[in-house]
C-alpha cells in the first residue's frame, strides 16, 4: 500500500461523492457525508495522520461512539472537487473518550473543519448504530431534485411519502420496507433538525428534509449510495407521472406490495398500507 488514497475506505468515501456530484445532487458545496470507521479501516490510514489538532466541543454527546474514528466532508467544501483536492475537501476526525468532541487527524486541510451537519450525522450514527448491533456505517446528506420537489406537493407525512415511493418503482418496498420519515422545514445545521431525524432513524434507514434533500444511511456506501439513488428514481417517476397531467390507470395495489414482501422476505411496514 503506497499511500492514504490505496486504503479502500478513502477510495469508497470518493467515489461516492463523485457519484453523487454526477447525479446533480451536490450543486455549490451541498450535501455532506460521513463514515464510521473500523478498527481495520483506521490501522490502514493511522500511519498517514498528522498530529492531532484541538479538540473542539461537539454540543452533543453519545457515549457508543467514545473513541471512534470517522472520516468527514468539510463545512464550506464541495463535493465536486473531493477527487481533485481530497485533503482539503474531507478528513479524519477522532472522537473522544467522552464521546462529545472531535480532534482532526488527517486532512480537512487550510481551515477546513467538519460538515456544518457533524453533530446531525454524529447523533444518527449513534442511533443507527444502536438499532442495527453496530452494522451502520454511512449517513448521506444530499440534494436531490425530484425528493424536494414531491416535498412541495405531498403532504409531509411519512405514510404519504413511503406509499409514493413504493408504489412508484416495484423493487422499492425491498429495499426500504419499513418506508421512509419526512421532516418538516427546519433550519439547515441546527440541533431541532438533527433530533428531529434522530427520533425518525429509530425506524427508518432514510429521512427526506422538506425543501431541503434526503439523509440515507447503510452498512457501507453501496449500500447508502443505492438507497438515495432508488428514493430518488422512484421520485422522479411520480413526478413524471404527474407531469403528463393524465389520470393514473393502473398502480401497484396495497396487495401487490404486500405479495413483493412476501416473495423477498421483508416485512412491509402495515401501518401503511391499507
Ligand atoms: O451545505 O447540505 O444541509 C451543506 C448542506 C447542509
Ligand atoms: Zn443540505
Amino acid at each position: 500500500m503506497s499511500g492514504i488514497y490505496d486504503v479502500p475506505c478513502v477510495q469508497g468515501f470518493i467515489r461516492i461523492c463523485m457519484d453523487g456530484w454526477e447525479q446533480g445532487w451536490h450543486e455549490r458545496n451541498g450535501g455532506n457525508l460521513t463514515y464510521r470507521m473500523s478498527e481495520e479501516d483506521v490501522e490502514a490510514c493511522r500511519p498517514y495522520f498528522k498530529t492531532p489538532g484541538d479538540w473542539v466541543d461537539m454540543g452533543v454527546r453519545a457515549e457508543n461512539q467514545a473513541c471512534e474514528y470517522f472520516m468527514t466532508t468539510g463545512s464550506g467544501r464541495y463535493f465536486r472537487n473531493t477527487a481533485l483536492f481530497p485533503d482539503e475537501t474531507f478528513g479524519i476526525v477522532e472522537i473522544n473518550d467522552r464521546g462529545d468532541a472531535w480532534r482532526i487527524v488527517w486532512g480537512l486541510e487550510n481551515g477546513a473543519r467538519p460538515t456544518s451537519e457533524f453533530p446531525a450525522h454524529f447523533m444518527n450514527h449513534s442511533v443507527r448504530k444502536e438499532v442495527t448491533g453496530g452494522t451502520n456505517r454511512v449517513i448521506y446528506h444530499c440534494h436531490p431534485v425530484n425528493v424536494i420537489a414531491l416535498t412541495f406537493i405531498l403532504p409531509l407525512t411519512d405514510r404519504d411519502f413511503s406509499r409514493v415511493l413504493w408504489q412508484s418503482m416495484t423493487e422499492c418496498p425491498v429495499i426500504f420496507p419499513e418506508g421512509v420519515g419526512v421532516v418538516e422545514w427546519m433550519v439547515p445545521g441546527g440541533p431541532e433538525i438533527a433530533l428531529a431525524t434522530c427520533e425518525l432513524m429509530k425506524k427508518y434507514q432514510a429521512a427526506i428534509w422538506a425543501h431541503h434533500g434526503l439523509f440515507a444511511s447503510g452498512p457501507d456506501f453501496d449500500t447508502a449510495f443505492g438507497l438515495a439513488h432508488t428514493i430518488e428514481k422512484s421520485a422522479e417517476i411520480y413526478m413524471h407521472i404527474l407531469s403528463t397531467g393524465q389520470p393514473v390507470r393502473q398502480t401497484i395495489t396495497d396487495d401487490d406490495l404486500r405479495a413483493v414482501g412476501k416473495a423477498f422476505g421483508v416485512t412491509m411496514n402495515e401501518a401503511f398500507l391499507d
